[in-house]
């Protein structure tokens, strides 16, 4: 089945309004408050932060196509938080390096915002620069570098990205867990990780974990008017900054042994908003 957001003729907008409507249609919930995406070793917190009302296939959605990665679930939770209000969680991701093109890979976060979420909670598993930080330890995102020479943006499009991941949400965060420290998100193409020389480069312009996913997200949540908190979970240090190999195996691992702490985490600061 073509995605229609494979037509440039059509507008993403459109399509993710299509999206909202559709979800309000299976869920049964005509607004969202807030959004989260849930990556490598979080998942388990979509358990942790209240009732869940429905639970769609991601792929019935119009624009959502099929999961790529193993850890990765491919649905969409409706979630009804203890404060009353409504969450939308977002399990299928698309990565840039699937090569769908990036509004594929923006879609779900202007679904999101398209039912009403003002709130993007952006999570990700990723690499570590600083070497203080061990497999399964959280941070909050507080600035990017966008390594992937595109945007979400089309067209001439000027979009001011200052406190893009909000000072207000980070200190949100920490008045829940104060010992959760922040760093600069790197975003890389992938699917390869880093060679060690590309990870010195990444820690010489002032970033401190390497990833594959969040950067062009919040520059779509951005546009969209979404207030952003990014957070990962280190499940690996990056390339040479660890002294083994990286393995896929290892970064499941690390996330499903930090899933509980994330959900109690993730649960919290969602309680606060
Ligand atoms: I999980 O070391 C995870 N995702 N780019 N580098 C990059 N992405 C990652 C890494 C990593 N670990």
């Amino acid at each position: 089945m073509l995605n229609p957001l494979d037509n440039p003729d059509l507008n993403p907008f459109d399509i993710a309004a299509e999206a909202a409507s559709q979800i309000a249609e299976k869920t049964g919930v005509d607004r969202h408050d807030l959004a989260l995406t849930l990556g490598s070793g979080w998942a388990k917190a979509a358990d942790l932060i209240g009732e869940t009302t429905a639970t769609i296939t991601a792929q019935d959605i119009v624009g959502f196509g099929k999961p790529a990665l193993e850890g990765h679930v491919g649905t969409l939770r409706s979630i009804l938080l203890p404060n009353g209000k409504r969450a939308l969680v977002i399990g299928a991701r698309t990565h840039y390096y699937e090569g769908h093109g990036v509004r594929r890979v923006v879609h779900s976060v202007r679904t999101a915002a398209a039912t009403g979420a003002t709130t993007m909670i952006l999570t990700n598993g990723a690499g570590g620069i600083k070497g203080t930080w061990k497999p399964g330890t959280p941070v909050l995102i507080s600035d990017h570098i966008n390594l992937t020479a595109d945007s979400p943006l089309e067209g001439a499009t000027f979009i001011d990205l200052t406190d893009l991941y909000s000072s207000r949400l980070r200190a949100i965060a920490r008045t829940v867990d104060g010992s959760l420290d922040e760093g600069v998100y790197c975003q890389f193409r992938g699917p390869h990780y880093e060679t060690p020389a590309e990870v010195q480069m990444a820690k010489a312009i002032g970033g401190h974990i390497v990833g594959m996913s969040t950067a062009l997200e919040a520059i779509a949540a951005r546009q969209a008017g979404m207030e952003i908190l990014g957070m990962s979970l280190i499940t690996n240090l990056a390339a040479g900054i660890q002294k083994t190999p990286l393995s896929h195996e290892e970064v499941i691992q690390a996330g499903k042994d930090a899933e509980v702490r994330l959900g109690g985490l993730l649960a919290q600061i969602v309680a606060e908003l």
